[in-house]
């Protein structure tokens, strides 16, 4: 174990701070849904990353994004947008969930890139219409920042990371870099780590000061170039019956922090176009 890490606060409070934030939260455009795009490896948690918040969300265990039992072959076949709700209050994002990254049949990269520019094709889980939006290109349907992505989440199984193939990590890097090419925030979910040390699978309090835990987040951050900062150590709920405290705030902890990072691009990008347009007046 590492250094103990005290100041982490796990109480109950904390817990209802964070729903509060998460009930209360504006995107920095208030008419904009923010889109949240999780991708990454074949089993790596990312149906799993989104029960995780819509359970602590809801305060019961739910299952909306349908996950597999670790099969090794990619379960998700369809991308497809959650809406979240929290007390019938309908929450400004949405998290989109595509097939996992692979060889062969698995989501390719030059679909994620046509997602990011805002050519959108998912299935709503709310309605089961196909939204299939290759939009034609008159000035009518221009691709808005409405319908790009405003958030990028590499999901990643700490458990696996050191022995993650470099064509998969190659095709993960590809995307992160076309993400920066368009300011795009990116952050790391870093999903079973109650598999990466036993400690944490005894009690998730650990997880900050587990040295196996620090390890892999370091590996994410040498792998796939993002900041430390912007890692999420988290465990999903996967095999519990209900929900606890300290999931529940690894979890709301990471997902509002997301949101926040998507609102900022909003407001930064309205700023940078209501700059350039001043400039041309
Ligand atoms: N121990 C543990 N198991 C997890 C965790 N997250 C997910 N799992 C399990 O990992 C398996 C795969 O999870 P999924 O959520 O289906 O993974 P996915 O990334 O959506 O996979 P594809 O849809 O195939 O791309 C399931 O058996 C989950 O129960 C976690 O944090 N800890
Ligand atoms: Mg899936």
């Amino acid at each position: 174990m590492g250094a103990a890490a005290s100041n982490v606060d796990w109480s109950d409070d904390k817990k209802e701070n964070l729903l509060k934030e998460l009930n209360t939260f504006q995107p920095g455009n208030s008419d904009i849904t923010l889109r949240i795009l999780l991708y990454g490896p074949v089993g790596a948690g990312k149906s799993s990353f989104i029960n995780s918040v819509d359970s602590a969300l809801q305060g019961r265990i739910t299952n909306r994004a349908l996950t597999d039992s670790d099969s090794g072959e990619c379960f998700t076949q369809q991308t497809k947008a959650y809406d979240l709700n929290r007390e019938n209050t309908h929450l400004p994002f949405t998290l989109i969930d595509t097939k996992g990254i692979e060889h062969g049949s698995g989501m390719n990269t030059d679909e994620i890139f046509r997602m990011l520019q805002g050519h959108v094709e998912y299935r709503h889980s709310s309605w089961s219409l196909l939204k299939k939006t290759d939009k034609p290109k008159n000035e009518k349907n221009k691709i808005t920042m409405k319908d790009k992505i405003h958030c990028l989440v590499a999901v990643l199984p700490a458990n696996k990371i050191s022995s993650m193939e470099d064509d998969l990590l190659r095709k993960m890097r590809e995307v992160r870099l076309r993400a920066s090419d368009m300011e795009i925030p990116q952050v790391i979910i870093m999903t079973k780590v109650d598999e990466a040390c036993p400690h944490v699978k005894y009690n998730i309090r650990n997880v900050y000061a587990s040295k196996d835990v620090k390890l892999n987040m370091e590996r994410c951050q040498a792998r796939l170039g993002v900041p430390m900062c912007y890692i999420y150590p988290i465990k999903n709920y996967h095999d519990e019956r209900t929900t606890n405290t300290e999931l529940d705030i690894l979890i709301l902890n990471a997902v509002l922090n997301i949101v926040n990072f998507a609102s900022d691009y909003v407001k930064d990008h309205k700023e940078k176009k209501t700059n350039a347009t001043s400039k041309e007046d």
